[in-house]
């Protein structure tokens, strides 16, 4: 017996010792990779507080508090902050400033109108994006035109960091290659005190469904055009989890704009489930609020997931008597 106990005890310290052996030199340099990739060399500026992460061949730029820095009513901040911009977004920048989703490009505003991805892309590879998704402000790189989103080969570009747009079922927001601010204007979440409720539930119920306390699932105040008076953007919504339809479930995102003092509601997307055995369940999200086409008015980027595939849409505001217009839009599913 104790020879046994001398014997495992002499392999245990064997063990030991390569252990230690492994630890000390292929070991220490997997952990000294893996410490720079998770503790990230940061650089934080206190001008505007902006972090700056660096991971391999891609760069990410953060802004914690890139959201709200307009003032309603200030016309003048427009020139500003496009200054402070292009200060921040230093990057290639694509000929056009396409507008791309992880799965397939939606397309780019040429100067006069929007042209939706086709064929060829306005790439060579290599390109920087902005991220456009809510609460985040970062940038990363795109490759160069190839087919995504099998079998529908989509033409678009790989994203370095795609992760950052989102994920099924949203919010999902796109990333395009253009350096000035996504963001010029007020763009902030808020709570509801029942007004946004009160109204989702008039909508369904123009619809024909009852649905008395409708649950909110997004709420955001913006100024599109940075006029000073906000609109606002909700997103109501009960689905099932994965979005097989029952009857009852609804998703409808919806604006409000003033125009002219009176309160106009423009619905982007919608939809209810009154029969399972016909209807469709789709579940809408705001994934962005961002300028898209450099004109200092943002659009609205709209995700819509169903229960095998996502889909981006662009709505630009066209003016008040067009309202939101989807122009440019891209989908991954089956
Ligand atoms: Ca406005
Ligand atoms: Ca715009």
């Amino acid at each position: 017996v104790n020879r046994t106990i001398w014997i495992l005890g002499g392999v245990f310290v064997v063990l030991l010792v390569v252990l230690i052996f492994f630890l000390n030199s292929d070991g220490s340099g997997d952990l000294t990779t893996t410490t720079l990739l998770a503790g990230e060399s940061t650089t934080t500026s206190d001008a505007d507080s902006t972090t700056t992460t660096t991971t391999g061949d891609a760069t990410t730029t953060t802004s914690p508090g890139e959201t709200t820095t307009t003032t309603p009513g200030d016309t003048t901040s427009t020139a500003q902050e496009s200054t402070t911009t292009s200060e921040t977004t230093d990057g290639e920048w694509a000929d056009e400033a396409i507008v791309v989703a992880g799965w397939g490009a939606l397309g780019w505003f040429d100067g006069s109108s929007w042209v939706q991805a086709e064929d060829s892309l306005p790439v060579v590879g290599g390109e920087s994006y902005q991220i456009a998704a809510l609460d985040l402000s970062a940038v990363t790189t795109g490759g160069s035109q190839e087919l995504l989103c099998e079998p529908l080969d989509n033409v678009g570009v790989q994203l370095a960091h795609e992760e950052l747009l989102g994920e099924w079922p949203g919010p999902y927001g796109v990333a395009i290659s253009a350096p000035w601010s996504l963001t010029p204007h007020i763009v902030e979440a808020f709570s509801d005190d029942g007004t946004y409720a009160d109204l989702a539930s008039d909508l369904l119920a123009e619809r024909g469904l009852d649905v008395p306390n409708p649950v909110i699932k997004q709420l955001l105040r913006v100024d599109l055009e940075g006029d000073g008076v906000n609109e606002i953007l909700v997103v109501t919504e009960d689905v099932s989890p994965g979005l097989t339809p029952v009857v009852g479930d609804y998703s409808m995102v919806f604006m409000n704009k003033v125009i002219e003092g009176e309160v106009q509601v423009a619905v982007l997307g919608e939809a209810i489930v009154f029969d399972p055995d016909f209807d469709f369940i789709l579940s809408f999200s705001v994934g962005s609020v961002s300028d898209l086409s450099g004109d200092g008015k943002m659009e609205v980027v709209v995700s819509t997931a169903y229960y095998e595939g996502l889909g981006v849409e662009v709505f630009e505001y066209v003016n008040d008597d067009i309202g939101p217009l989807s122009q440019i839009s891209a989908g991954c599913g089956s």
